[in-house]
């Protein structure tokens, strides 16, 4: 059975350079003040965190040819690029710790690199309420955190797509969406049209987490690197009001544990986003508490030794 590399890597974000609210800045030190590296190392890791990647201020401008902000969006991203590349390069399981979910383009491109250099089959579990599968003539508000999926499949300006040194960056065959329910009327032509796999809230609601979870991860291998990109707004906002853009029905807390268990039983998660957490949202850090809980899991944390396992 695959497990998980020892060593893990925390690589902090501190930007809201993508979002359309500020805040998102402050989740790299809102996960950490929750206790994400200890946690982790309770699961039987070695964590290493390597502070925060560096970039420039929000300047909070309006768009500009359909997108806010893209040369230091752009600057986010290549940092975060170079830090993921960096340590799974040296065989670590960066945690990428967001910061607005435009830097998945960052971190998702450097994992895309490194598998066609290591000859590694990829596929991405995209956990969130929103397909961010958003161009610059689609879009509705000129936000890149609506954009990396699209982006990463080709469909985004030179600056931000490509930067795993090849357009597109990921094949969209590659992508499996869980937890959708808010998605722009142009994005949703765009998803069908790039045939994305999307495992929507009504899927949910009609087949139940677990066949959710075995259809998104059937057919992986041994050869597969499983990236996680983990957006906080994925969760029902009554359990997690810190993010800056909630939409309601998501996944109870149950449903988002065996979520996390089931990607955990595959030992094939070999990077992580953890995006989108909004402390200036939160009450009392307990949407980064959340998050943590579930991550503990994603590494591996069950109630008891399960038969057969
Ligand atoms: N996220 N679809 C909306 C937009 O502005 O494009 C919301 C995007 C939210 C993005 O939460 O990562
Ligand atoms: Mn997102
Ligand atoms: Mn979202
Ligand atoms: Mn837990």
């Amino acid at each position: 059975k695959a497990t998980l590399p020892t060593q893990i890597t925390l690589i902090g974000a501190p930007t809201d350079i993508g979002a359309g609210a500020r805040g998102a800045s402050m989740g790299p030190e809102a996960l950490r003040v929750a206790g994400l590296g200890p946690v982790i190392e309770a699961q039987g890791f070695q964590v290493k965190d390597r502070g925060n990647v560096q970039g420039p201020a929000n300047p909070w401008l309006p768009p500009v040819d359909g997108y806010r902000h893209l040369e230091e969006v752009a600057a986010w991203n290549q940092a975060v690029h170079d830090a993921v590349h960096e340590e799974l390069t040296l065989g670590r399981l960066p945690v990428l710790l967001g910061g607005d979910h435009c830097l998945g383009i960052g971190s998702i491109s450097a994992v895309a690199r490194h598998c066609r250099a290591a000859g590694k089959k990829l596929r991405v579990l995209w956990l969130d309420a929103h397909a961010d599968f958003n161009t610059n003539t689609l879009t509705p508000t000129g936000n890149t955190h609506g954009m990396p999926v699209a982006c990463l499949c080709g469909y985004g300006p030179a600056a931000i797509t490509g930067m795993s040194g090849q357009t597109p960056d990921i094949d969209p065959a590659c992508i499996r969406q869980i937890g959708i329910r808010s998605v722009d009327p142009g994005e949703k032509r765009l998803v069908h049209e790039a045939g994305l796999e999307v495992f929507d809230m009504r899927y949910l609601d009609e087949m139940g987490m677990r066949a959710t979870m075995e259809a998104a991860l059937a057919d992986l291998d041994a050869d597969t690197h499983l990236h996680v990109s983990f957006d906080v707004d994925f969760l029902d906002p009554e359990i997690a009001p810190g993010v800056g853009t909630t939409v309601p029905g998501g996944p109870t807390y149950r449903e988002a544990q065996l979520c996390m268990e089931m990607i955990a039983d595959t030992g094939l998660m070999r990077s992580l986003d953890v995006v989108e957490l909004n402390p200036a949202f939160d009450v009392r850090n307990k949407t980064a508490e959340l998050a943590v809980d579930l991550i503990e899991s994603l590494f591996g944390k069950s109630t008891l030794v399960r038969r057969g396992a």
